[in-house]
């Protein structure tokens, strides 16, 4: 057996075992309350799953094991480069331990050796005109790969319960070592004309990607590890982790669960927000006709853009209230590699311009940059301007933290997912009787 895999059998084992003596003990403990605005509200905050790999904070953002983005970016192997390998950060979700560079690089190479995508996969993407939505071939991408799936296999020929841990993990590791070249070929088709490279067998997981898409200069190999690092998890409330644990549920393997996230990932309240925000950008440059527009001028067009019943892209989020520390991360790194870049000091001047004016909107819960708000101007600092890409590279991060999520949803045993829902006939009812 792997290593890595080893060390997840052993911590998985240990907690199946506490959960079930705390639930044998505690199972009929109240952990929360649901009012009547939470069921037509999106169900906020309701405490109702179990995600192990990270957990969210309000105020402080994302803590991934119990560590923030600074303590990652100093703890985990950086490798060959200047930030957090993603590698590292998937061991961490999976065994809740820091790996050695060691044992990060033995993952960097067990991707490395299972990355093999089947030809019939390219040819379901060129299947579709090269206008679909990179989301979209990213989708079918995913479905096409499914015919590799040992879960789905497996199941078939009637596995037993107990080892369908196992085989989430063998899909789980397999998927995330294809998703770049099926990624990279998309951008490279879409936009490209379809000049495919040929991955480098010398580099790690990011790096490798950023080669496969076009882009070798060191410093944008350090920008895929840091975005690849800091999309991975967010708890497993979001649309497209909880869409995973959904899908998973029902013992759809990991890829036919990962399609299904990808898809709310495509949302623009969600994952697509990435290009909504650039796109934004870009028209307001044009609009004004500079790329350096006064603080003024950015305040004119943010005013604009609501009084048209349009939301200020990367703005807001359903949990955090305070700037979300993914994006800290990103300026961190545009303040290092290009602060004089003007789409970078625009994001810079939204960021100090639009929290007054949603704030005195009154209705906003957070007025404050979420991760989306930064990310697209760093890649058009390294040329990647094509802002209808940007979700897949969210998505292929995304990967890390909710498949690693499904490894655990399967070894602790979870059960479909079915929550109760009711009719507003019948809340009415119930009120009456109150
Ligand atoms: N610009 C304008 N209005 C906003 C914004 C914004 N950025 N954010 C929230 N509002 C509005 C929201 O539409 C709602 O209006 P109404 O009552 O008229 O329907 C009101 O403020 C209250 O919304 P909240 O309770 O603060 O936010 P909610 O939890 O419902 O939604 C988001 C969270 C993230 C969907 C929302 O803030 C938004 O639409 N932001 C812009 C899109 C975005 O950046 N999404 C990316 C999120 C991160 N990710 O990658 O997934
Ligand atoms: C995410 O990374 O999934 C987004 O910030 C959305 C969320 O957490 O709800």
């Amino acid at each position: 057996m792997d290593p890595l895999k080893a060390k997840f059998k052993e911590k998985a084992a240990a907690l199946a075992a506490e959960v079930k003596s705390m639930l044998k003990e505690h199972g009929e403990k109240v952990i929360d309350q649901v009012t009547l605005s939470q069921a037509y509200g999106g169900m906020r905050d309701i405490k109702s799953m179990i995600w192990e790999t990270s957990l969210l904070d309000a105020q402080e953002g994302i803590r991934f094991r119990g560590y923030s983005i600074p303590e990652l970016s100093e703890k985990l192997p950086k490798g060959r480069g200047k930030e957090p390998l993603p590698e590292g950060l998937f061991w961490l979700m999976l065994t809740d331990e820091i790996p050695t560079e060691e044992e990060t690089l033995w993952l960097t190479n067990e991707w490395e050796k299972r990355r093999n995508v089947p030809s019939h996969v390219y040819a379901a993407i060129d299947a579709l005109p090269k206008e679909t939505h990179a989301m979209t071939m990213f989708t079918v991408g995913i479905m096409a790969l499914q015919t590799e799936s040992i879960f789905a296999k497996r199941y078939e020929e009637g596995m037993p319960k107990s080892e369908y841990w196992d085989v989430t993990y063998e899909d789980s590791m397999n998927l995330i070592a294809n998703l770049p070249p099926v990624a990279a070929y998309i951008y490279r088709r879409k936009f490209k004309d379809g000049q495919r490279i040929e991955p480098n067998t010398r580099l790690d997981w990011a790096s490798n990607f950023a080669h496969m898409l076009g882009y070798d200069d060191a410093d944008f190999k350090n920008l895929m590890r840091l975005y690849m690092t800091i999309h991975a998890d967010h708890e497993g409330g979001n649309a497209s982790a909880h869409t995973t644990h959904l899908v998973g549920s029902t013992l759809s393997d990991p890829y036919l669960s990962f399609a299904a996230a990808m898809n709310a990932l495509a949302g623009p309240l969600h994952g697509l927000a990435n290009q909504e925000v650039i796109k934004w950008i870009f028209e307001m440059v044009d609009n004004l006709g500079t790329t350096q527009p006064t603080d003024e001028q950015i305040v004119e067009y943010v005013k604009k853009t609501l009084s048209e019943g349009r939301v200020v892209p990367g703005y807001g989020h359903a949990v955090l209230r305070q700037p979300d520390p993914r994006f800290t991360a990103q300026k961190v790194f545009a303040e290092q590699y290009c602060q004089n870049d003007d789409i970078v000091k625009i994001v810079w001047q939204i960021f100090n311009t639009v929290p007054p004016i949603l704030q005195s909107l009154g209705k906003i819960k957070n007025p404050w940059p979420n991760v989306d708000a930064h990310s697209g101007a760093l890649l058009v600092h390294y040329g990647m301007k094509e802002y209808g890409f940007y979700t897949v590279l969210f998505g292929v991060s995304r990967a890390l933290g909710v498949l690693a999520a499904q490894c655990w949803s399967r070894a602790l045993g979870f059960p479909l997912e079915r929550p109760k829902s009711l009719t507003t006939e019948l809340v009415k009812e119930m009120l009456a009787n109150t």
